[in-house]
């Protein structure tokens, strides 16, 4: 890949020949190659800005030096061949882990460092229009810098380590925060106990599954208490209700889920007309002990109308508290929990099991075409059957 950085401060870009960004251009995985703006100006004092038209504060970029600067660049490779230009600005598309995927993947990038109030508009048009390049401006986040050489080398580094051979272990890409949507698990090293804190017995247990899961679960709790946007609905749509959409449970969410699980069970027990539910003995505490685990709650137009716990054994993923509005019962939703909570199994899950009343025998007709069959185990909760489904492979 080659990447050209046009900028009044090339020296701004000097930590690109640190670290692993700097081995990768010594090796060759990449060139880096900065171009100093005022080397494209032709008065004594080197101007590359001034007044805005219209007024207002602060100066303006002139378009001339741009424009001799961007053909500078375009003659640095082969003639056709057109760099993907990336001008940062705070008004831009919000720049992301799948957009430094997507640029990793392009042969040539050129970075158009503003300053001052930004560059000329006719800047762009003219890149677009007379040079033909694809321009993009993008912005770090929101929040406003004093140019985009920051920007840049932010860009550059979430871009260069996706390069094959800078990172060394490519393996460690995989799991990072942003690679699959959620944040990373906590970390730990030697000593075993710092401070009077010990480092969490599963991590020293040596059994691999038990590890992923809990960093699995590390994973997701740590995303819906931090970045609950990651985990929102775009994720889930749930087919034939259109606006249901579904999330985590936090916190606030308990209140109403206990009234939900309460609402449940008396539907269930007009269902099954027995009034021997454990569900009936639901308490808050129960409730609550969904936010550390892994618990989806569903809202039709605000309305918290279903959820799901799941809880990671070994290789088995355990479904439990599937709760339905009583006017959404026998509804696409229930199912549709269900597929959520086995879609959100980590790899190493072998097997989802559930436990179900008999008597309910629209839901067990739910399970059973999900693929749920009677397991030979004795059932947690007494009078209930237990039901296992294999994962599938892939
Ligand atoms: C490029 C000039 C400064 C911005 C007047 C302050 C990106 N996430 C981001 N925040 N800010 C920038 C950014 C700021 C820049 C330039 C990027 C060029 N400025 C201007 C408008 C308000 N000053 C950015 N990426």
């Amino acid at each position: 890949m080659r990447i050209d950085v046009i900028t009044i401060f090339p020296e701004y870009l000097q930590p690109l020949e640190l670290s692993l960004i700097g081995k990768a251009r010594q090796e060759g995985l990449l060139t880096v190659a900065t171009h100093d703006l005022r080397d494209f100006t032709h008065d004594r004092h080197r101007t590359v800005d001034d007044t805005p038209y219209g007024g207002g504060a602060g100066m303006v970029m002139k378009p001339g030096p741009w424009a001799e600067a961007l053909d500078h660049v375009l003659a640095q490779s082969e003639p056709g061949a057109r760099p993907h230009l990336i001008v940062p600005g705070p008004g831009g598309t919000r720049f992301t882990q799948a957009m430094a995927r997507a640029l990793a993947a392009e042969p040539w990038l050129a970075f158009a460092c503003g300053r001052y109030e930004g560059i000329d508009e006719r800047v762009h048009d003219h890149a677009r229009e007379d040079l033909r390049l694809e321009v993009s401006v993008v912005s770090l986040g929101d929040y406003v810098l004093n140019g985009g050489e920051v920007a840049v080398l932010a860009m550059v580094e979430a871009i260069a380590r996706l390069l094959p051979g800078v990172v060394g272990n490519a393996e460690s890409l995989v799991e990072e925060s942003h690679e699959d949507g959620l944040l990373e698990y906590p970390i730990y090293t030697k000593p075993r106990v710092w401070n009077g804190r010990a480092v969490p017995d599963v991590l020293l247990s040596g059994d691999h599954a038990a590890i992923a899961a809990w960093r699995h679960a590390q994973r997701l709790a740590r995303t819906a208490a931090r970045r609950p946007d990651l985990l929102h609905p775009s994720q889930v749509a749930v087919p034939g209700e259109p606006d249901v959409d579904v999330a985590l449970l936090a916190p606030a969410d308990v209140p109403e889920l206990f009234t939900l699980a309460l609402a449940a069970a008396a539907d269930e027990a007009r269902v099954t007309d027995a009034l021997d539910l454990p569900e009936l003995s639901v308490s808050v505490d129960d409730v609550t002990e969904g936010v550390s685990t892994r618990t989806w709650v569903a809202r039709k137009a605000g309305r918290l109308v279903g959820s799901v716990r799941t809880e990671l054994c070994g290789d088995e993923l355990r479904i439990s508290q599937l709760l339905l509005a009583p006017d959404l019962r026998g509804g696409a939703l229930e199912a549709h929990l269900l597929r959520l909570a086995e879609q959100s199994a980590p790899s190493g899950i072998r097997t989802f099991s559930l436990e179900a009343d008999a008597r309910s025998l629209e839901r067990m007709r739910t399970y059973r075409k999900a693929g749920y069959r009677r397991a030979s185990r004795e059932p947690e909760i007494a009078g209930r059957v237990s039901l296992v489904k294999r994962r599938r492979a892939g």
